[in-house]
């Protein structure tokens, strides 16, 4: 799973990037590619540690992907821009909404825009290249197929109308179009950098609905994450912080990805268990090990608000809210899950 940063110059990639990966670079990395591993904050899983005060405690996990900056406007640095994210399963678009001096006032919408439009025209390139290719082989009649053909005109139409295809999961997830990776397919989250004391979002007249936006004000993220715990708290009492906004972008980040967890809790460890959102039961039992799923024969389960309101698993079982599911069982967000197999 590749969540990658995108967005113009200076708006505010690497600072964000640095404040959700609570790392630093010099500025000598400002041209290499940076990965960072982010534990996604969950309240469930600081609850349960504190019912069975395991020796261990893990959380799920997100990466980030930091291009590192490819320089040159022309048309060559803009595809080698694209082609290193290509591969992502979704985006952070951070947008500049400060005063940078030198760069004039912020430009939000126009900026939001410009990215959309770049992506689009990479996806056109794309579609073109390929609908001459079906064509050719359409003319020769030899290996052609007819419903790409089809659908390729769909998603061509689209883009020329400068539609992105993110609105069309059926299409850019489709067997036969899944391949192009298209660009304006992948979800995007759009992060708004606001200067300190501004807290609005701007306005994206004409492109609501589109994308999910957030504004936050990176720099005050940045000092934030670089503090340690009771500084950070005494910063955010003293500037009526409620919630830095670090822990929803990472949330949200998770979800963008189509991800959810469920847990596995004991006195050893109480862990968040990645699975893609309607796995199976077998599925989510093959992420902790190829022989749980292989010699899969159940799996205890109890939701997450059950297990609360019995206040201990010995409680929930005389109540009953502990269940046995089978294989095909679609796991739940939140489940707390215990596999019998047979090895
Ligand atoms: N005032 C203000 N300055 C910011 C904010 N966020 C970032 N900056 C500054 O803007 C400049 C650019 O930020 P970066 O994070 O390096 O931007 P970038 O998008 O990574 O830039 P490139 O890598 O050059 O594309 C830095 O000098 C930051 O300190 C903000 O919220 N407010
Ligand atoms: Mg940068």
């Amino acid at each position: 799973m590749k969540l990658s940063f995108i967005g113009l110059p200076l708006s505010g990639k690497t600072t964000l990037f640095e404040a959700l990966s609570r790392t630093t670079g010099g500025p000598e990395q400002k041209s290499e590619n940076r990965i960072g591993m982010v534990n996604v904050p969950d309240i469930r899983i600081d609850r349960l540690s504190a019912m069975y005060n395991p020796k261990k405690t893990t959380y799920a996990k997100v990466n980030y992907f930091l291009p590192g900056a490819v320089m040159g406007a022309d048309q060559k640095a803009k595809e080698q821009r694209w082609a290193d994210v290509r591969d992502s399963d979704a985006f952070i678009h951070v947008i500049r909404n400060f005063d940078q001096p030198g760069y004039g006032a912020p430009q939000p919408a126009a900026d939001f825009k410009k990215i959309e439009e770049e992506l689009i025209f990479a996806d056109l390139l794309v579609t073109e290249k390929r609908l001459e290719r079906l064509e050719a082989d359409k003319k020769k009649g030899r290996g052609y197929d007819a419903e790409e053909h089809r659908l390729m005109q769909d998603i061509h139409a689209m883009l020329e109308n400068e539609e992105p295809l993110r609105s069309r999961p059926d299409l850019t997830a489709h067997p036969l179009l899944k391949g192009f990776a298209f660009l304006s397919g992948k979800p995007v989250l759009v992060v708004f950098n606001n200067d300190d004391h501004n807290e609005t979002m701007p306005d994206l007249t004409g492109h609501e609905g589109r994308t999910d936006c957030m504004a936050v004000r990176v720099q005050l993220e940045h000092e934030i994450s670089r503090m340690n715990d009771s500084d950070a708290a005494e910063f955010l009492q003293e500037y009526g912080i409620h919630e830095t906004a670090r822990n929803r972008i990472i949330q949200k980040s998770y979800e963008m990805l189509g991800l959810i967890s469920y847990f596995t809790v004991g006195e050893d460890e109480v862990r968040a268990w990645t699975i893609q959102r309607e796995s199976t039961a077998v599925e989510a039992a093959g992420e902790i090990h190829s022989d749980i799923q292989k010699g899969f024969i159940r799996a205890e389960t109890i939701s997450y608000d059950d297990l609360m309101a019995a206040g201990s698993m010995a409680e929930a079982r005389k109540k009953g809210t502990v269940r046995l599911e089978g294989k095909t069982y679609i796991v739940q967000d939140g489940d707390i899950m215990n596999f019998r197999f047979n090895v």
